[in-house]
């Protein structure tokens, strides 16, 4: 099946063939690939060389070990494109994939001195703070929190946050959702995030910043969330003018 003859390394030919394998489900997700032994009878190349193929596709993301188990199929990560200012309910909804959020947390407080400063908030203004679990399709994806004025929002409640916070805004106040800025950082979880996550400590999150505008310029929420790398790829297409 491999080609020896080729310019290219054994080790590259079967990376190639094992990601066309995953592409085409002949290999499923979260199921395991055949032993190294087996790899290596098959395409009829040492031990070493498979292993330093799936050594890469494990770096890549492509599959994961699990001690004693195997070496399994990863799940394909969510591509999130970065233009278009999307809420987690929409981007899921374009999916095909069912949303829906666990509350930890609803409550009142003054604002901590950041947040106060990225809301553009006098002294006595207070912000709901409001942490939640995202998933899709049942599987945990993100972890939000969020800080939205109390004075911008008056009166919402426990169960306005369930779903989605954008259209619950927009459908109950007069308010049109505009833009925000956004800020992405690679960094690893806390023992908190990874069992909220169900991944495993110190295991790679992106922490993702956002500050929302509303249309005429005020800024409606700040939002500090921690995402599954392991599931997430953000997409950005770029212009060179
Ligand atoms: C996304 C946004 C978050 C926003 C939320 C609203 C990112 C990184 N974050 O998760 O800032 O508050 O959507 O979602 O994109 P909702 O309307 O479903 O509650």
């Amino acid at each position: 099946m491999l080609d020896k003859k080729s310019p290219l390394p054994m080790y590259y030919q079967i990376e190639e063939d094992i990601k066309q394998k995953i592409d085409s489900a002949i290999y499923s997700e979260r199921e395991t690939i055949p032993s190294e032994r087996e790899l290596s009878e098959q395409y009829e190349v040492s031990r070493m060389t498979v292993r330093q193929a799936v050594t890469n596709l494990v770096n890549e993301g492509y599959l994961y070990r699990e001690k004693g188990k195997g070496t399994f199929v990863a799940e394909k990560k969510i591509e999130q494109p970065l233009q278009g200012m999307t809420s987690f309910t929409e981007d899921m909804k374009q999916r095909g994939m069912n949303s829906s959020s666990k509350l930890l947390d609803f409550t009142i407080i003054p604002p901590p001195a950041d947040i106060k400063r990225k809301l553009s908030l006098e002294e006595e203004r207070q912000v709901y703070e409001i942490h939640r679990i995202r998933y899709a399709d049942h599987q945990p994806m993100a972890v939000e929190r969020t800080f939205i004025p109390v004075a911008l929002v008056p009166g919402m409640q426990e169960k306005d946050v369930y779903g989605s916070i954008y259209e619950y805004i927009e459908k109950n106040h007069d308010y049109t959702i505009h833009k925000a800025t956004q800020m992405i950082e690679a960094t690893i979880a806390d023992e908190e995030q990874a069992e909220l996550l169900d991944i495993v400590p110190a295991a790679a999150i992106l922490h993702i910043e956002r500050t929302s505008l509303l249309q005429d310029g005020t800024p409606f929420e700040v939002v500090k969330s921690s995402y599954r790398a392991d599931r997430y790829k953000f997409i950005s297409e770029i212009h060179r003018s």
